[in-house]
This record gives C-alpha cells, structure tokens and sequence, in this order.
C-alpha cells in the first residue's frame, strides 16, 4: 500500500505555491512580504519576551510561512465544492461571517486548520465569501447573473477527479498531492479575460461592484494575500515609506500593550485592464477592474465570550461617538474600558491562555494541583493563545476600502445561516469551542504533569 501524504504538508505546498503565484501577478505583494519579514526580525531582535512566548506557543517557525487569503464565490454548488477541495488540505470552516447589514452582500466562512498541531504546522486560512444575489434588487439582472454563474465551472476536471479520488481513498500519495496543488491554484488564478461584455459588466456594477467581480469572471481569482505582522504600526509607517498607498485607519482594537483579536490595514485595490467578452465592431473592448489588493495583519490573543462582548461594545461605542473627535481618537478612549494588562486578562476571563510547565515540573511533595497557584510559584506558564479568525466590522471594512466607489447601501439584516450551512453540507464549527478546547487540553496536560511527579 502506498503511503498517504498528511494534509498539513498539502496545505503548506498549496499556501507556498499560492503566495508564488500572487507575487507573480501582483508584484506590491512580494513588496509586501518583503517589508513584513523586515519588521519582524527587527522586532524579534528587540523584544526578547515576545520572542520567548512565541517559542513557548510553537509560533516561532509559523510566522514567516503565515498569511490568509480571501475568495469570493459565486452559487452553493461553488461553497459546497471549495468545502471538500480544502477538506483535502486540512482546512475546516469556522464560524459565520454575515457582512451584509454592512452593505456588502456576502456571508463568509474562514476555512482554516483547527488543532494545535496543525495550526503550529501552518495555519493557513481562506476567508471565503458566498455572493448573495437575494440581496440584488433587480430581479432581471438577478436572474441574469444567475444564469451566468450556473455555467461557469470553477474547478478543472482534473480537480474533481483528484477530490473524488481522494475521498475513496481517503488520502493522496506524494505525486497526486503535488498534481492536485498544481490543479487547485488554477481556479483562483487571475483572468483578464471577462466572461460578459461591457454593457453587462457595466449593468452588474450599478448592482453592487462585488457583483460584477464575482459574476464577470471564470473562477474566483484569490484578491489578497496577507503576512502576519508582529508591528502593525511600524509596517504601516514602512508601507508609506516604501510607497505602498496604506489604507489610512487599522482595523480593529487601538495600539495596546497586549495585543488582542486582530488588527489589520491594507494596500488599497489595483486598477487592472481587462477584456470584455463579445465582439465590438471595432475589436475587443478593453476596460478596467479594481479588485485585488494586498494587506497585512498582526494577531493577539483569542478572547473569550465575555471578553468579545467587551470588544464589540467598545467598538461600538467609539463607531457610535460624536463626529468631531477623530476616529482613532475615539477608540483610544472607548477602549480604555479594556484592561491592558496581561494577568488582568487572564484572571477576569476576559481571554484564553495555554498552560505548561514552564521547566520540568519540581516534586511539591503532596500538594493538590491548583492552577493558579502553580502560575503565581512561576511553576506553570500561561501564554496567550493567538486569535486564529476574522472580525466582521474589520473585514466589512477592508470589503469596502478595496471596492473603489463608495458602497453606502445597507441590506437589512437577515438570517441566511441556514442557507449557507446547507450549501456547506455541514454546519460550521464555533471558534470559541475551539479555542476553549486548546485552553483545557493545555491544563490537563500540565495536570498530568503534575500529577506524575507527585505520584
Ligand atoms: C474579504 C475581506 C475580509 C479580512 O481579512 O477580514 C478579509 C474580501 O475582500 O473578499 O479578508
Ligand atoms: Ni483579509
């Protein structure tokens, strides 16, 4: 029997082939990860701690290889197939992302690894967007567009033969997973070539512009790739310096001495020649399309129910304040009600740790296992566990600064889960399980450590 390769390595090669494809294509990107590899080793070099509590997290070696991307897709049937496609690189979706009471008309899911191990391995993750036609007003145009997805056919042949193959065989060996990666960046490679003629691509537009970029083309053309940051501030100044037009506000929390969830900024959206479909009397007509940019971001720590509750209020709070005071200044001060301090987050539940010996564990001599006292003897470590999604304020807003034009519309909000798990086949999985689960598996093995030397 032949061996099977593991889907971590399949993801790897996929992320690495993927990044080589968009600096080809796009090459600010390469600028990008250039200037971002930069800012960490400079960062690295002067804060020891960091570097210390990156090792303990086994993120060290992740960091230069991290990055997501996003799609956009375009009917169910493409959702339900990106499902299994990215099952084979170990990728799951987690949580639901309803974008569409911020004007934008999608709702998303974040397929990414979930265990420890993989996510350690290489946590590569697609934000990935289900187009929400319900949502175009114009009926005419919605069964237009309609038509035009259900003929387009987003993966090659070769693809689905490689998926079918490897759900029978429940794995793939070495040469069919390096031909399955070659396969699967095609679909979301770049096509200049529109698949509707100028007046089409024109009406789809008036639509909403995400309209027209998911319904123009052949596939779902991936339109960033993001390297993680370990200095959002020092990127962005680096960004300006070297002439990448930074997007002017960071998404997400204000500066913080802990990090937490996410914070992001961008370079705003090419504009790229594109050919219509249809042939003009005068040749093929040529025009324009904004849609691929590149972007950055540095993750702190996941933070639990009550601590998201606190975000989302704080955000709120600072969205919702009085227009005169600067917006920056605004969440400064709304999130002063956030503690900034590591142990007060831990110890008021506010964000997930992971636990561990911090060398091997001394013979207490009888002692019961009790947590925090271990923590407070400097017995036991505990370190941030990283935020591993996405933010829908955050991403509603990076949605909006690469769509060119303004897009003031707002969809009422709507409940349209149901629909996007059943297209799925599956119910996606809640990142907060996930990331209480890394917390308690951390605290059972510390436990068991313990408890093996107390015997
Ligand atoms: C996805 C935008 C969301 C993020 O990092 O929040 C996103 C898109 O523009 O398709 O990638
Ligand atoms: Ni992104």
């Amino acid at each position: 029997m032949s061996s099977f390769v593991c889907a971590d390595e399949i993801r790897q090669a996929f992320s690495d082939a993927l990044s080589r494809m968009y600096k080809r294509e796009v090459p600010q990107y390469g600028q990008l990860l250039q200037l971002v590899a930069d800012v960490n080793a400079a960062v690295l070099r002067e804060m020891p701690d960091l570097r210390s509590q990156l090792a303990f997290s086994h993120e060290s070696s992740r960091i230069d290889a991290e990055r997501h991307g996003a799609i956009r897709l375009g009917t169910p049937r493409e959702l339900a197939l990106v499902a299994r496609m990215f099952a084979i690189l170990g990728m799951q979706p987690v949580g639901y992302y309803d974008l569409s009471s911020a004007g934008v008309p999608v709702h998303a899911t974040a397929f990414r690894p979930v265990t420890d191990e993989s996510l350690a391995f290489n946590p590569f993750r697609v934000f990935t967007s289900l187009l929400r036609l319900d949502l175009i007003a114009d009926s005419a145009l919605r069964a237009e567009a309609t038509n035009i997805l259900e003929r387009r056919q987003i993966f090659s042949a070769r693809s689905v033969e490689l998926l079918e193959l490897f759900e029978v065989q429940q794995g793939l060996t070495a040469s069919q997973a390096a031909d399955f990666v070659q396969a699967l960046i095609e679909t979301f490679r770049w096509h200049e070539q529109a698949m509707v003629d100028a007046d089409t691509y024109e009406r789809l537009l008036a639509a909403h512009r995400l309209v027209a970029d998911v319904v123009s083309f052949k596939g779902p053309h991936i339109n960033h790739l993001t390297p993680r940051t370990l200095d959002i501030e020092a990127a962005q100044q680096e960004m300006i310096r070297r002439g990448l037009g930074a997007k002017a506000l960071i998404e997400g929390p204000p500066t913080r001495r802990c990090p937490i969830l996410l914070r992001q900024t961008s370079f705003t959206a090419l504009k790229e020649k594109i050919t219509f479909a249809g042939i003009a009397p005068y040749g093929q007509a040529e025009g324009a399309h904004t849609a691929r940019f590149g972007e950055i971001e540095q993750r702190g720590v996941a933070l639990t129910p009550a601590g998201r509750d606190l975000y989302d209020a704080c955000l709120s709070q600072a969205r919702g304040g009085d227009t005169k005071t600067p917006f920056p200044t605004r969440l400064m001060e709304a999130f002063e009600a956030f503690p900034d301090d590591i142990d007060a987050l831990r110890t008021q539940g506010l964000a997930f740790f992971r636990y561990a010996p911090s060398s091997p564990m001394p013979d207490l001599g009888g002692l019961n296992f009790d947590l925090e006292r271990l923590v407070a003897l400097g017995i036991v470590r505990a370190e941030p566990v990283t935020y591993e999604d996405f933010l829908p304020v955050s991403a509603a807003g990076i949605f909006q600064s690469n769509l060119g034009g303004d897009a003031n519309v707002v969809f009422a909000p709507s409940d349209a889960r149901a629909y996007f798990e059943q297209a799925l086949g599956r119910t996606v999985l809640n990142e907060m399980d996930l990331y209480r689960d890394a917390e308690r598996t951390s605290i059972e093995r510390t436990r068991k450590a313990f408890e093996s030397v107390a015997a």
